[in-house]
């Protein structure tokens, strides 16, 4: 790359010394390196490249790291890692031993605080203004904050704080009108006619100019549009609700045009309480097909730049994903009582056919999946079956509402959790690594983990068939490309399937690890070892019966699940094992109890030993070993 000025700026203070009236050139070459890395890697592209200016902006004027710029979600935040010091790693963009695609503190120290999941930016800046105070520091602090970040309660619960300590905090709204689609709810509404309002009063303005123009009729039209005006006023005064809860509001204003927000930041950061500052942006700035299609450019694979095509995978099965959204469609076609409920995300949980097809049964919550939940959980009071379709990883924050609103009142909500396992890229802040964990704790629920996408089907139907809670989690990624059996039957909950049997050892294999179990037992047989693979379908309540037998009958076990092992499907069995006193060796497979970095999926599961050679040799090794009637430390 030959650029201008992004080959001088290492750091913030480096962008300090190009002259204002360049900074639209810096703003022009960091989108280009940025659509030229990303189409490359792949990544988070529309948000970071709608946040270009406002980026610039808050580096030239504020002094970071002294200064803490706290992201939302940190998926815009590709320009800011660019300035501070990580241009020349930024193609190692989320891949294993890369830089991530989020903030992280050990990454950067202008990295003020780690997220990935939304809605947190405005609390975290609180806490650091708060800290500062009591420090007697004197240093500023900006939460920057999507429009979609105040769908979520915790965004919320921030901004209500904040009004009310009025401490010099600077929140920067950056309104684009959209999450990962088009946004929703009442206070996008409220952004939207704020936004919408002073379009208005400027086409007014032209109006009138235009009608005063024509003789006689002109003073006529204008004193009307005039009254009109005055009437819709108090509904379209900018601000207001932020002015009533504490703040000093401003805007709404062009978060592109970098003079307006030099100057604004300029006029705005000694004021002394808490400060809204309301941008517009447009989500994809600067490229054309990703200001057209913001939601396909969300998050990309590599792409071709000229064209914008995405680099077409060899064709693969059908995501677990897609048949999910086809199959609650299917089912949803003859029962009434189905209600989908997405927090966001109706694209990526498959939901985006339902949304289609069955407009009056499908909910977009926002990105509040605690509300989801309770939501839901209201629905299931009143007779509805109502699917909660949620990220494993997202599902986190919504525990006690699984709890409290749901498992306590035994209602028939079903969790659909897709991305249950390792999610790749995304890193630790997206693997859904802790869902087997948390559930298996919660009396009343069952959770469930198929073993392709066919049993996916029959476990959906399942759940809504069960008439409690119930979860089902499936990995992130193609299924396995299997044929999908009809009519959808209803399996016994709690049984497992046995899908080989073999004399020298047992392996119980949770959903996504039961294809690579199948596969080591393959490699193993001609080896001359003998196993029995059981697909275990339920991580609770547990086939206790079969593994009890198992255990007592062959030489070792082993146990295989996606997820962590503290606390997970292994230690489950363990625990079932012990309790009914079989002295059994077993080899517990799974993911170790440490943050997991991020990198392409395969590369993890080898890492982890997850996928079919790693878990051949691991059981080759384990069986070698002489047998003791103690579990065996991890690796
Ligand atoms: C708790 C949580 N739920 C869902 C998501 C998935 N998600 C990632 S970005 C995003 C939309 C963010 O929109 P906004 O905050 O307005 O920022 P923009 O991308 O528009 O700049 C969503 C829903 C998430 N990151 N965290």
């Amino acid at each position: 790359m030959a650029y201008k000025y992004l080959n001088q700026i290492d750091s913030p203070a480096d962008l300090k010394k190009v002259p204002r009236a360049e900074l639209p050139q810096v703003a022009a070459e960091l989108r280009d390196y940025m659509v030229g890395t990303v189409a490359k890697v792949g990544g988070h592209l529309a948000s970071s490249l709608g946040a270009v200016e406002l980026t610039l902006a808050l580096h030239y004027t504020f002094d970071a790291p002294r200064d803490k710029i706290v992201w939302d979600v940190g998926h815009q935040a590709y320009g800011h890692k660019i300035l501070t010091g990580r241009r020349d790693r930024f193609p190692t963009l989320r891949q294993y031993g890369g830089i991530s695609g989020f903030p992280v503190r050990d990454e950067s120290p202008y990295d003020a605080f780690n997220v990935a999941h939304a809605c947190t930016s405005i609390s975290a800046a609180l806490g650091m203004c708060v800290a500062r105070d009591l420090k007697g520091e004197d240093s500023y602090v900006i939460a920057v904050i999507g429009d979609a970040g105040l769908t979520g309660g915790v965004g919320l619960e921030g901004l209500n704080q904040a009004g009310h300590l009025k401490r010099k905090l600077l929140i920067i709204l950056n309104d684009n009108e959209m999450s990962i689609s088009p946004n929703v709810g009442a206070i996008a509404g409220y952004l939207n006619r704020i936004v919408h309002g002073q379009a208005y009063q400027r086409v007014k303005e032209e109006f009138e100019q235009l009608v005063g123009s024509v003789p006689r009729v002109g003073q006529r039209l204008i004193n009307l549009t005039k009254d009109l005006v005055d009437t819709a006023k108090s509904m379209i005064i900018p601000g207001l609700v932020f002015e009533e809860l504490g703040y000093k509001y401003l805007g709404p204003i062009n978060g592109h045009n970098l003079d307006a927000l030099l100057d604004t930041l300029a006029r705005v950061k000694d004021h002394p309480g808490p400060v809204v500052l309301h941008l517009v942006t447009q989500k994809g700035k600067g490229y054309p097909q990703a200001e057209q299609l913001p939601v396909k450019y969300h998050g990309v694979t590599a792409f071709d730049v000229s064209t914008g095509a995405f680099h077409k995978a060899p064709a693969g099965a059908p995501s677990y994903t897609s048949i999910f959204g086809k199959t609650i469609c299917e089912l949803a076609a003859t029962d009434p009582r189905i209600v989908a409920i997405t927090a966001a995300m109706p694209e990526g949980t498959g939901l985006d056919g339902f949304a289609h097809q069955f407009p009056a049964r499908f909910f977009d919550v926002g990105i509040a999946e605690q509300h989801a939940v309770t939501f839901a959980a209201g629905l299931a009071c009143e007779g509805y079956r109502p699917v909660a379709a949620i990220y494993s990883t997202f599902l986190q924050r919504a525990y006690d509402q699984v709890f409290h609103d749901v498992c306590l009142m035994n209602l028939p909500v079903t969790f659909a959790l897709d991305r249950g396992g390792l999610v790749g890229a995304d890193g630790p802040t997206h693997h859904g690594l802790y869902d087997i964990a948390y559930l298996n704790a919660l009396p009343n629920m069952t959770v469930m983990a198929p073993k392709d996408e066919n049993e996916l089907c029959h476990m959906l139907y399942t759940a809504i068939e069960h008439g409690a809670p119930i979860a089902l989690r499936y990995p992130r990624g193609n299924g396995q490309g299997v044929e999908l059996e009809t009519p959808l039957r209803k399996l016994e909950i709690g049984r497992a399937e046995i899908l080989r049997e073999g004399r020298d050892g047992a392996i119980v294999a949770l959903g996504s690890m039961v294809a690579p179990c199948l596969g080591a037992a393959e490699t193993l047989a001609a080896e001359g070892l003998d196993l029995t693979v059981i697909n275990a379908r339920f991580a609770k309540p547990l086939d206790a019966d079969l593994i009890a037998c198992l255990a007592v009958e062959k030489p070792f076990l082993v146990t295989a699940e996606e997820g962590t092992l503290a606390g997970g499907f292994g230690a489950q069995v363990s625990a079932l094992v012990h309790d009914r006193r079989i002295p059994v060796s077993i080899l517990h497979i799974g993911v170790p109890d440490r943050i997991i970095p991020h990198g392409a999926p395969q590369l993890l599961h080898a890492k982890y030993g997850l996928d079919r050679d790693s878990i051949t040799e691991r059981i080759r090794q384990f069986a070698r070993q002489p047998l003791t009637p103690s579990p065996v430390a991890v690796k």
